[in-house]
């Protein structure tokens, strides 16, 4: 087991294909723990391990490795960069202190290296940056730097610059050492210390200089010592550079090659001397209680990713915050109040699983076969009832309804389905109202056609997506009356249930309200919820086209009962009916899902890129130049975005990227209503 103070937890993190699951590989490999350089290329990288993550050449779920470095144990996570796979980045951002954000030295700072930051920041990390890819054609790690600088601020300070540039790139000055390295090669004895260049030495000198200002800004005493000319220590500046990057006033940048191995026996030492372990973190404060990484303290440990395996079952990936977990041990979990025993502790050392004989505090770990323990649950010593404050995660907005290709094959994809969503919070499965198909929605197309290829990869599943259905909603635009009355008299014991409403739009993005105004018991107070049942399975199915009815305030004011005859199925049906009855005159209308639409596109495609979304009835927001790209943002139609993702490409020569997530709901202009009303008939009847 490994002291608190020993362990370092990083995510690495950044935009797609910048570089971290090579970055990763290459750093399992320095380490010792690999004994070859696997490339995403060639699909024989440690992360990246499925089939589906090898066939689209991107990181698709969050990947930890575990491995010595000098005395200390590192624990990474290698975390997709598309942003449909969000969740598993900002799931281990949730664990760690420290965040690696890899950026890519020809595109810079792109979309969502500065939402992460957002997010790591929100988190308190210490964050250090490695810019990668120095050896491709047009890299710039100064104007890189430059825009880091721009987008994080002033505290963004190089400890490294590059000797050389694009294919000529071949080592790294050290700022802290004043030293200069030289690599050949791709293997781990790769480098050896070489003089500074002579043309190097100005620019190694100011760089110098701006990492000492930043430096010296973090102790008062080293700032003095620094303005009277004082030499400082490698010991003191790495001290400093940890207490400034420990809570975010300092954030180091360094720089390499993953792809060929340049750099990262420097960054292994960086995120031993740079990067605070779990104590100088700090205790991890929640509502309820506050966690120390003190391991006689009782245990609390957080699952944070849950891995659904169809042979070897569930994995749960889990970050203990106080006490240890122990192999052979029973322990609770506070969701389920159910105990859980624990069996084997899982390691994982590159493409190996080793067993552990325990995790302390601050450490990260995997075991399996727990009964119902998955993302998001606290196993602990006793039964606290313990929270991790929510993820804000993006809302799921792609929905295709989805078949089982083979008749009779419906419970396993269903089940399939079930243990994916367990490792991916954001999909949404639920039935159509309307059609009742099974409905599978994700944050994007890639989303979705990821699950249909695990379905089959992971558990023989084979399924066929229908195109997606926009989800229309209906809401009123005026008040209208109505009274319902369910009455049969049939011999025997009746059936009477009777009630009036009054109906009108409710403003403020609010979905439903429900008044009791009732008075003098003319309707029992035991009958009124079911009035209210009644009135919302109504409203399931509007009077437009049959979509779900939002934004209705409905105000229970009359009715009448019979002391034998009533019941609450009658009273149910009474709601219904008159709920029915008010919708149709209250001037319905059918409303739509407006999408913000965030693009990156090169400059020169700006125009045309805008002018396609006006033809989509689009409204462009505003425009900002983001690394060498510009980023577009723009509220448009979803029924307008459904196939949006080949148009872009052919625009954009492939070079654009988008995302987009749900803004809020307008009304369907009239002449497309008619439209959506007919097609949307077709669909319920085929
Ligand atoms: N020339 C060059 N290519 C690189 C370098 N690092 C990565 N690549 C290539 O860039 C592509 C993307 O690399 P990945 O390591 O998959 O990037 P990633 O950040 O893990 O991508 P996602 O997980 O999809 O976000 C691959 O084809 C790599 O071989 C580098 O330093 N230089
Ligand atoms: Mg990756």
């Amino acid at each position: 087991m490994h002291k608190a103070d020993r362990i370092r937890n990083v995510a690495l993190v950044g935009h797609r294909g910048s570089g971290k699951t090579s970055l990763h590989e290459a750093l399992l490999f320095q380490a010792g723990v690999t004994n070859r350089l696997g490339s995403v290329v060639d699909g024989t990288t440690v992360s990246d391990d499925d089939e589906d993550e090898q066939a689209r050449q991107m990181s698709i779920s969050a990947h930890l490795s575990s491995f010595e470095w000098d005395g200390r144990k590192i624990n990474m996570i290698d975390t997709p960069g598309e942003p449909s796979f969000v969740a598993d980045a900002l799931g281990a951002l949730r664990v760690c202190e420290s965040a690696v954000f890899v950026v890519n030295a020809v595109m810079g700072v792109e979309v969502s290296t500065s939402r992460l930051w957002a997010r790591a920041q929100e988190l308190d990390l210490a964050r250090m940056l490695f810019v990668n890819m120095l050896d491709r054609e047009r890299a710039d790690f100064y104007r890189t730097l430059e825009q880091l600088k721009a987008a994080f601020g002033r505290h963004v300070v190089a400890t490294e610059i590059p000797i050389g540039a694009e294919q000529d790139v071949r080592g790294i000055v050290d700022l802290i050492d004043m030293k200069a390295y030289e690599y050949v090669g791709t293997a781990r004895d790769n480098c050896r210390e070489i003089p500074i260049p002579d043309e190097l030495l100005a620019q190694a000198t100011e760089y110098r200089e701006n990492l000492m200002d930043e430096v010296a800004e973090v102790s008062d005493t080293l700032m003095e010592r620094y303005l009277e000319g004082d030499e400082i220590s490698h010991d003191e500046i790495v001290t400093a550079l940890k207490d400034g990057t420990n809570h975010g006033g300092i954030f180091p940048v360094v720089c390499g090659v993953a792809t060929k191995n340049l750099g990262t026996n420097r960054l292994l030492d960086a995120l031993e001397e740079d990067l605070p372990s779990p104590v100088k973190h700090g205790a991890f404060e929640l509502p309820e209680i506050t966690l120390e990484p003190d391991e006689d303290k009782p245990l609390f440990a957080y699952v944070f990713k849950t891995r659904a395996d169809p042979f070897a079952g569930r994995i749960n990936l889990f970050r203990v915050y106080q006490g240890v977990m122990r192999p052979d041990s029973h322990v609770l979990n506070t969701r389920a109040h159910g105990k859980e025993r624990i069996g084997q502790l899982l390691i994982s050392q590159g493409k190996e699983t080793a067993t552990a004989d325990g995790f302390g505090p601050g450490d990260i770990g995997a075991v399996g076969k727990l009964k119902e323990t998955r993302a998001g649950d606290w196993l602990a010593d006793r039964d606290e009832p313990i929270v991790m404050p929510a993820i804000d995660l993006p809302q799921p907005v792609m929905a295709f309804a989805m078949e089982a290709s083979n008749k009779g094959d419906e419970d396993k994809v269903f089940t399939a389905l079930r243990r994916l969503q367990e490792e991916d919070p954001t999909i949404d499965l639920h039935r159509d109202p309307q059609t009742g198909d099974q409905i599978v929605a994700g944050l994007s197309q890639v989303h979705v056609e990821v699950i249909v290829d695990r379905l089959k990869s992971r558990f023989g599943a084979e399924v066929t997506l229908k195109p997606p259905r926009v989800p229309y909603q209906e809401t009123i635009r005026k008040a209208a009356k109505a009274h319902g009355r369910h009455k049969k008299q049939s011999g025997g014991r009746g059936q009477f249930g009777d009630c009036h409403i009054a109906i009108e739009p409710l403003g403020g993005g609010e979905e439903f309200e429900f008044v009791d105004e009732i008075k003098g018991g003319v309707i029992p107070n035991s009958f009124i919820p079911a009035v209210e049942k009644g009135v919302r399975e109504a409203m399931a199915h509007g009077a437009v086209a049959g979509f779900p009815v939002k934004g209705v305030r409905v105000r229970l004011t009359d009715g009448s009962y019979h002391t034998v005859d009533s019941s609450e199925m009658a009273f149910k049906l009474a709601g219904s009916i008159a709920m029915r009855e008010a919708l149709s005159h209250a001037d319905p209308a059918l409303l739509e899902p407006v999408m913000l639409v965030t693009l990156s596109v090169p400059e020169d495609c700006v125009g045309d890129v805008i002018g396609d979304l006006n033809s989509r009835r689009g409204h462009p927001l505003g425009m900002d130049a983001v690394g060498g790209m510009t980023e577009v943002k723009a509220e448009v139609p979803m029924a307008e975005m459904l196939t949006y993702a080949p148009d872009l490409r052919s625009i954009t020569g492939g070079r654009g990227d988008y995302t987009m997530e749900l803004l809020r709901y307008d009304e369907v202009p009239g002449h497309l209503a008619q439209k959506v009303v007919s097609a949307n008939e077709e669909a319920v009847h085929a």
